[in-house]
């Protein structure tokens, strides 16, 4: 690891409540398949962490070598001025790749899911003797088609159903691949989707007591989503001067350039600026919210016995892991009370599309009736006009 990315910057962020043992810090790619999640990874961290994509493999239908098709978890210990980082790095199969593409992002939210579920179960047992593992994701990047349109439908499902879960971070993926003058308009889309659509992304915390921190903040803020490019050679551009980028005929586009993509920011925030904030609001916010719903809907399975509990707010450890061993695991899995939310809002919708559709044909109904009536007091008219002259042909006849 390079002294550059600063992890020693980290004890200034929160100092109070880093331990001297140092932090874990989990980070997990996802999105689409070829986007350059695996890359990135590499280009992030300066190693080959991962082993790298050949692009004349890829494509070849017949085989996926180094296509990711497994969660893939990849530890490192960083070090820097005696400051330690365990750092987990999580990289995820891309989905896209199938015709029905709606469950391939389903394991990524188990793995999270479980991650919370695991901590949990570890942190109420009785006696912890051995050390706690937790691999509960602190930053969650997902990777955007550099498509120019806006989010597709399954990048804003995936993202919301992310959000709830994880410090969800979106990055415009191959960056390069995109237009200059289409990046500003493509970004604004991204960010009035995620706002139409109630995507809760992470946002650095503006600290009101430090201006140059807040100012770094507003930039980051304003960057997002980041776009970002993924290293593919190193280039000499000037004797001694090594760049790392993606060379195309008109010319370098640097991934160390802010004036050519946000990588530095991004790289900032997770392992400079952020880090610590995403490790707190982890625990504070989408660990509780996991905690609270498992319990909540633990509690109310449970409502006819709680005569097991004596003290109702604060149920011991013992209780809770027997509660917890004693439910079947469909019960507390919040993705099940998605599911169910979600076939609840399926049947309304069907239910009123059904009462819409009787409506509409019984307002058809009743305008044919109308219009027959119509047409049959004509025929009346018609047959009586034709009575009278009838009669008026006899009488004229006589
Ligand atoms: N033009 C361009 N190509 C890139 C970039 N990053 C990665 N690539 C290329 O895109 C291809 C896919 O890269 P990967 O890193 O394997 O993509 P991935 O998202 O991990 O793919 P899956 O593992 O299938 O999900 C490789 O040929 C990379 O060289 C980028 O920023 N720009
Ligand atoms: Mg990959």
């Amino acid at each position: 690891m390079p002294e550059k990315v600063g992890i020693a910057n980290l004890p200034n962020q929160r100092h109070k409540i880093v331990s001297k043992q140092g932090a874990t810090f989990t980070l997990m790619v996802c999105g689409e398949s070829g986007l350059g999640k695996t890359t990135f990874i590499n280009t992030l961290f300066e190693t080959g962490l991962k082993p790298y994509a050949d692009p004349s493999e890829r494509h070849n239908k017949f085989t996926t070598l180094h296509q990711t098709v497994d969660i893939d978890i990849v530890r490192a210990e960083l070090e820097e001025k005696n400051f330690k980082i365990r750092l987990n790095v999580i990289d995820t199969p891309g989905f896209g790749n199938n015709v029905d593409n709606n469950d391939s992002w389903n394991p990524i939210i188990d793995f999270l899911d479980d991650q919370h579920e695991s901590y949990m179960r570890q942190e109420q047992q009785p006696s912890r003797h051995s050390k706690v593992k937790d691999l509960r994701v602190h930053a969650c990047l997902y990777f955007i088609r550099p498509t120019g349109h806006s989010l597709k439908p399954l990048d804003i499902d995936i993202m919301k159903k992310l959000s709830t879960r994880v410090n969800l971070i979106p990055v415009i993926a191959k960056l390069d691949t995109l237009a200059p003058n289409e990046l500003d308009t493509f970004k604004s889309r991204i960010r009035d989707v995620i706002e139409a659509q109630d995507i809760n992304i992470y946002t650095p915390p503006l600290d009101i007591d430090d201006t140059a921190s807040a100012e770094h903040a507003k930039q980051l803020i304003e960057a997002m989503p980041f776009a970002v490019i993924g290293l593919e050679q190193v280039y000499e551009t000037e004797p001694e001067k090594f760049v790392k980028g993606r060379k195309y005929p008109w010319g370098l586009v640097e991934v160390e350039n802010d004036a050519h993509c946000d990588f530095k920011k991004l790289r900032s925030l997770l392992l400079r600026t952020n880090m610590l904030d995403l490790i707190l609001s982890t625990n504070e916010i989408h660990y509780e919210t996991f905690r609270s719903v498992k319990l909540g809907s633990d509690a109310t399975t449970n409502g006819s016995d709680n005569s097991q509990t004596t003290n109702k707010d604060e149920p011991s450890s013992h209780d809770l892991m027997k509660k917890l061993q004693k439910k079947p695991r469909r019960l507390h899995n919040p993705k099940f009370k998605e599911e169910e939310d979600a076939l609840k809002k399926y049947f309304t919708e069907q239910v009123k599309a059904e009462e819409q559709r009787f409506r509409q044909w019984e307002a058809n109904i009743v305008n044919e009736r109308n219009k027959l009536n119509q047409d049959l007091e004509e025929m009346q008219a018609k047959l009586k006009a034709l009575e009278d002259l009838v009669k008026k042909l006899q009488l004229s006849k006589r």
